[in-house]
């Protein structure tokens, strides 16, 4: 078997950069260790920022989104018991996010790719990667017990944090950052109506809280949870009630709940693999970075780096210029440490940090008090959080 770009992973990264080589004319084989299916249950990200949504266009699988998809100008925080709307049209000049489900993305990239007739292999098993320091990769995988080969010209890791990309790089040639918060986020997706028709971020003393949504009549909330709870510790019953008492009192009382269809428990991290290239191996999404969910960057950043994998392997193809390939990493890299700095920054404003103590707590409550009382502060937010230039 042979194609130009093996893509490892048929997550939002590395489907997404199929769709835009296709686009380009250049070849791709994505090699998936789970079914499609399974890709599809995980219930992940809900904001899309413009940037995302542009590739998309661009890649030619936009047309659902626009239809179904909410966009939204600004978000709420609340604390103290009120709440307080950051305007992102005022702030940004106009810009901003689009609600739409990772989930329906990716099943939006799934159907283009197979309605172009594209090649994905759904479970391969022993996925390895082979010869990205010479100029003959490979990737190696077993389907019903029968061993494959598939040479290529470069091979994309969009394998997501747990992947094989990452690992199979000499251990001296990566330098890793990470940081590991010490709490998760429980979320439950339920038929129910948003308690409100834009997100609703809390900050409160029993812990963090957000009010998302997937459609009109699908929401998706989140509370802050131990590390070591369990989903089965939680009830539906108690679910609500602990969402409830994080939140205002009119959001308390307009919230509709109803029986909960997903119940998952997800740990926060920040993390960064540098370089995002090794020779014909290049890193991209949560193979190469991680950001703890508060400021919905995973699937925006993952989005942005295929962006530019993509522009560069056109180039290396149509123009025979290698120039973007040599700078892939460090473009993305500036965007992916923009994303972290304000994901870690919104998460240390927006969690219970026990080990804080009560100056941690003023010191949260005076940064929010001067963020909604305060132009530019509210600006800074509002131009991360619908995201920053490619
Ligand atoms: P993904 O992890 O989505 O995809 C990687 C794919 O590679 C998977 O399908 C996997 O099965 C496959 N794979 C792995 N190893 C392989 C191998 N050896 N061979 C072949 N295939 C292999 N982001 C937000 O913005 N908001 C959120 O609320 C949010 N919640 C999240 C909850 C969880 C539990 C997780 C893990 C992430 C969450 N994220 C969230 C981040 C998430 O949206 C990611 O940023 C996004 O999925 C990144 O997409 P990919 O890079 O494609 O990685
Ligand atoms: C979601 O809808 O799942 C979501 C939205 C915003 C976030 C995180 C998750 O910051």
């Amino acid at each position: 078997m042979r194609t130009q770009v093996a893509i490892v992973g048929a997550g939002p990264a590395g489907l997404l950069l199929g769709a835009l080589l296709a686009k380009a004319g250049v070849e791709s084989v994505v090699l998936e260790r789970r079914s499609a299916e399974y890709v599809l249950g995980r219930i992940r990200a809900g904001v899309l920022e413009q940037v995302t949504v542009d590739l998309l266009d661009a890649a030619g699988a936009g047309a659902r989104m626009h239809v179904e998809g909410l966009p939204h100008a600004g978000i709420e925080l609340c604390f103290g018991g009120s709440r307080h709307r950051i305007d992102f049209h005022d702030l940004t000049g106009g810009k901003q996010v689009m609600v739409y489900g990772q989930t329906e993305v990716t099943r939006d990239l799934m159907d283009l790719r197979e309605s172009q007739g594209l090649a994905t292999i759904y479970e391969a098993e022993d996925v390895s990667v082979h010869g990205f320091d010479g100029s003959r990769p490979s990737v190696r995988f077993t389907q019903d017990g029968r061993p494959y080969e598939l040479e290529c010209d470069f091979i994309a890791g969009c394998d997501g944090y747990h992947g094989v990309s990452r690992q199979s790089v000499p251990h001296s040639a990566l330098r890793k950052y990470e940081r590991i918060y010490p709490f998760g986020w429980l979320g439950v997706l339920s038929e129910t109506p948003p308690v409100s028709h834009e997100l609703i971020y809390s900050n409160h003393e029993r812990g963090f809280a957000l009010c998302s949504m997937r459609s009109a009549t699908r929401s998706r909330y989140y509370v802050q949870c131990a590390l070591d709870d369990k989903v089965e510790h939680w009830s539906d019953a108690a679910f609500w009630a602990e969402l409830r008492a994080r939140l205002d009192d009119a959001a308390a009382d307009a919230l509709v709940t109803g029986p909960s269809i997903e119940k998952s428990i997800a740990p926060l991290r920040s993390f960064v693999a540098e370089p995002m290239r090794f020779g014909r191996l290049f890193l991209a999404g949560d193979a190469a970075h991680i950001v703890p969910p508060t400021g919905a960057k995973g699937l925006n950043l993952a989005a942005g780096d295929v962006g530019l994998l993509a522009r560069a392997f056109e180039e290396h193809y149509r123009d025979r210029s290698d120039a973007a390939i040599d700078d892939y990493s460090a473009r993305c890299l500036r965007r992916v440490w923009r994303a972290e700095r304000f994901s870690w920054w919104f998460t240390s404003l927006m969690h219970k940090f026990p080990e804080t103590g009560a100056f941690g707590q003023k010191m949260q409550a005076a940064e929010l008090d001067y963020l909604v009382h305060s132009r530019a502060a509210a600006t800074a937010l509002a131009e991360n959080y619908v995201g920053l230039p490619l």
